[in-house]
């Protein structure tokens, strides 16, 4: 297995907890997605790629897998050290899991400058990111044709606590060397966002090559075009790895840990100042809620922003638990891909 493509001791593990399957199992990475198909590499110096098939498989790039013994399909996912996860838009009434990219080190958040601040956007990437297990970085970008940089990065930075912010240009190279130190020591970075915020044009500023097509944006309202159609696993010459992924619209909420805490930390912070530990922080006397927004110290947008996340989450998890407890009824139990295995 090849410490290069960002195999270690966590990979090791659980391939020893597997018992090591058969010789022709040897776990390659999935460096691109297509529909239905998966290109795996089992090296990183000559990729020599396998494309397989991933029927039945809940995959995502980034991922270590088993192909099996004909090398037609991938047989076992290996548990993955992080993902960025939302929740997929396009599936009805039931929830399910929408991973754009696993194990991964580093979680780049790009916004452009061009555009007018997207507080609540990047509040709800926030919460994804932390909840991936990677560490989150935001990149501000198109610095080079933005007007008004300095409030836009600070209504940007306000919403994002302890999150280091860099502003940068795919365009000059701002910033790109300060992108590439992320990817250091072989880690793995991806770079998430809406369409046309200019992630490939980064991409292709790290790797000094047009790796990734890019297009240009609406006229109007600075729109994308969705010009990534495939999440794309890229190495970078000194080391390292990038994913570039195409844009996505809807940052919807999958079910997580302590994503919502860990994003809004300033408001929990304020709510341990609650003189009430039940406080609905409504009306009740001795708020330290109502105070910092009273005296403008927190934005109540942002409060309301919080406020819907919560309630997103308790709808998603009350949705699981009926699920869970259908799937018990049957005898059977939920797939791991989250499916009744139906
Ligand atoms: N001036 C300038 N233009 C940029 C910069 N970054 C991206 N652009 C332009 O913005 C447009 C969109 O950039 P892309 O890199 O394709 O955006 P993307 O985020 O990959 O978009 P999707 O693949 O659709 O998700 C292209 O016309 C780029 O040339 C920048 O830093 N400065
Ligand atoms: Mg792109
Ligand atoms: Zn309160």
């Amino acid at each position: 297995m090849d410490r290069a493509l960002g195999w270690d001791a966590h990979f090791e593990e659980v391939w020893n907890s597997l018992g090591r399957p058969a010789a022709h199992a040897t776990p390659g990475r999935v460096a691109r997605i297509d529909r239905g198909w998966s290109t795996i590499w089992r090296s990183a110096v000559d990729p020599d790629p396998l494309r397989v098939r991933n029927i039945g498989a809940d995959v995502a790039v980034g991922d270590w897998v088993v192909v099996d013994a004909n090398a037609e399909r991938i047989e076992y996912v290996l548990d993955r050290r992080s993902a960025f996860v939302r929740r997929a838009s396009h599936e009805g009434d039931r929830a399910e899991a929408d991973v754009l990219a696993a194990n991964i080190d580093v979680v780049v958040l790009v916004h452009a400058l061009t555009a007018p601040p997207n507080q609540r956007r990047l509040e709800r990437e926030l919460v994804l990111a932390f909840d991936s297990g990677a560490w989150p970085v935001i990149a501000l970008t198109k610095h080079d044709v933005a007007e008004n940089t300095a409030a836009t990065v600070a209504e940007l930075t306000s919403v994002a606590v302890d999150v280091p912010v860099l502003v940068v240009s795919g365009m000059t190279g701002e910033g790109v060397e300060q992108l590439r130190a992320l990817a250091a020591g072989g880690r793995t970075i991806a770079f998430l966002g809406a369409s046309g915020v200019g992630k490939s044009t980064l991409v292709n500023a790290l790797l000094g090559r047009e790796a990734m097509a890019t297009s240009a944006v609406r006229e109007g309202d600075q729109r994308g075009r969705h010009t990534t159609v495939a999440t794309q696993l890229l190495a970078l010459p000194e080391g390292g790895w990038l994913i570039d992924t195409p844009g996505f619209r809807a940052v919807s909420l999958w079910l997580s840990g302590h994503g919502i805490e860990r994003a809004f930390v300033d408001v929990f912070d304020l709510m341990d100042h609650c003189r009430f530990r039940d406080c609905k922080h409504d009306r009740e006397p001795g708020c330290a809620v109502r105070e910092a927004i009273d005296d403008g110290r927190l934005d109540e947008a942002r409060f309301a922003s919080l406020e819907r996340l919560v309630a997103e989450e308790a709808a998603l998890e009350d949705e699981q638990r009926r699920r869970e407890r259908l799937a018990d009824r049957r005898g059977g139990r939920p797939t791991p891909d989250g499916s009744d295995g139906e």
